[in-house]
């Protein structure tokens, strides 16, 4: 089942409901903020103080950072625009009784210009199913190439911080965002201050493991991954959150990022896929 609902101010989102799996995909930002399969707890976390209004990041979910990842362009708002964008539902598809996909889609706008000034065309697609896939393709319909670093930002539900584990980056190359070292990291990312650390060279499945239940996620198009929880102080400065929410999520983001950026050329693409389960 798909059904079109908005919440009391207006703000616009698709429900999802098949035999595997539910899922919420708010307009703005093509963002999916609700994934869970049946019969099990929420993949996805989403902060109890988060926004659903226009013009504002839903703290939580999937935001999707792009044509910058971070600071990347300063010239552009942190994490892009396409987050506070919104994107137009090209087709909704119930493939069978347990699959659904979902593609939307952005292109440059008069706003889009002023503060980047190419020509593009995004294509989003999410399935729905046991496995929740989310596919970004950015078309350079410009005349020039133009560089993008992106993410799929994805926050994770966990039982408890202090016990998840983040495996599958052991001895990659990293770039701690806290305090500009590189460095190789070894061993399982465990959690007990902030963290805030950025994985290139990255060609495998990353593993969450978290009392109760295992998440595994593989991606193409891309070979960095960003892993983040913002621990107590910055928890508690940041919009969107609520004073203990950092017990209970971690982002592990699919990304081009930093040294991984992509160069398009004019006619061509470049996709960033994401695939969780
Ligand atoms: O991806 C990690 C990160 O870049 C952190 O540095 C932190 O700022 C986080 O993203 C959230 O950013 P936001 O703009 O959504 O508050």
């Amino acid at each position: 089942m798909i059904e079109f609902k908005a919440f009391d101010n207006g703000f616009e989102y698709i429900q999802v409901t098949n035999a595997s799996a539910s899922a919420k995909i708010a307009l703005q930002g093509g963002h999916v903020f609700h994934y869970a399969r049946q019969g099990e707890i929420p993949l996805l976390w989403v902060s109890e103080a988060s926004d659903f209004e226009y013009g504002k990041a839903i703290r939580g979910g999937v935001p999707i950072c792009w044509p910058a990842f971070g600071m990347n362009n300063p010239s552009l708002p942190q994490h892009g625009f396409a987050r506070y964008s919104m994107f137009k539902l090209l087709s909704c598809n119930e493939i069978n009784a347990t699959k659904t996909e979902i593609i939307l889609s952005l292109q440059d706008s008069e706003e889009s210009l002023k503060l980047w000034p190419h020509r593009f065309r995004l294509v989003l697609k999410i399935t729905l199913s046991e496995v929740l896939e989310i596919g970004l393709e950015t078309i350079n319909t410009d005349t020039n190439e133009f560089t993008v670093t992106q993410a799929l930002h994805t926050y994770f539900q966990v039982s408890d911080i202090s016990t998840a584990k983040v495996r599958g980056l052991d001895n990659k190359p990293c770039l701690d965002a806290l305090t500009n070292k590189r460095f190789t990291y070894s061993g399982d990312i465990v959690f007990a201050e902030e963290v805030d650390l950025v994985f290139q060279e990255v060609d495998g499945g990353i593993g969450l493991i978290d009392s109760g239940r295992d998440v595994k996620i593989t991606s193409s198009g891309s070979s960095s991954v960003v892993v983040w929880n913002p621990w107590i102080d910055k928890c508690a400065r940041m919009s969107g959150m609520a004073k203990q929410s950092y017990k209970t999520f971690v982002c592990i983001e699919t990304a081009n990022a930093f040294d991984d950026f992509k160069v398009i050329k004019p006619g061509e693409s470049h996709t960033i896929r994401a695939v969780i389960q």
